[in-house]
């Protein structure tokens, strides 16, 4: 399966062009970047949970990284193949208001049947609470602290920004 992933199709990238906000230049290196951490071209969720633990160390942000996994993950075949992955970096680094919120609101809609409920926007908090620390209450340097994180964990998601 390495070759099958690994490879940049030329049509792919025609159509992550027309259909995000990066260049075909852009996309080229995006993709170098992506095969130095995942050579085989698939981003597992175990790589990705890595990712967000050098972020937050003193908190467990596994629940709050597999939500994220869920949004990134289009086809839910369990990986994030690399046009996934453009995809959501385009909407959540470079997309405009109304892309963003669609994206969040697949990210707290866990279940995907088109609602939002009471208990999943708990679940969405309760994550996000785990994953800044242990002790069920933020300190107003632990809330500013996530949000810095935020842009951050977006430029090391895309791993070498171009
Ligand atoms: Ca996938």
């Amino acid at each position: 399966m390495g070759k099958k992933h690994s490879t940049l199709k030329s049509e792919v990238v025609g159509r992550l062009v027309k259909e995000t906000y990066f260049s075909e230049k852009e996309i080229r290196q995006w993709h170098k970047g992506f095969l130095k951490d995942c050579p085989d071209g698939l981003l597992t969720e175990q790589g990705f949970l890595r990712i967000y633990k050098q972020f937050f160390p003193q908190g467990d942000p596994s629940k709050f990284a597999s939500l994220v996994f869920r949004v990134f993950d289009e086809n839910k075949d369990g990986t994030i193949e690399f046009e996934e992955f453009i995809r959501a970096l385009s909407v959540t680094s470079r997309g405009n208001l109304e892309e963003k919120l669609v994206w969040a609101f697949k990210l707290y809609d866990v279940d995907n049947d088109g609602f939002i409920t009471r208990e999943e926007m708990y679940s969405i908090v309760d994550a996000i609470y785990q994953m800044l620390n242990n002790d069920n209450r933020l300190t107003i340097e632990e809330f500013k602290e996530g949000s810095r994180q935020d842009p951050k964990i977006v430029q090391a998601l895309s791993l070498y920004a171009p």
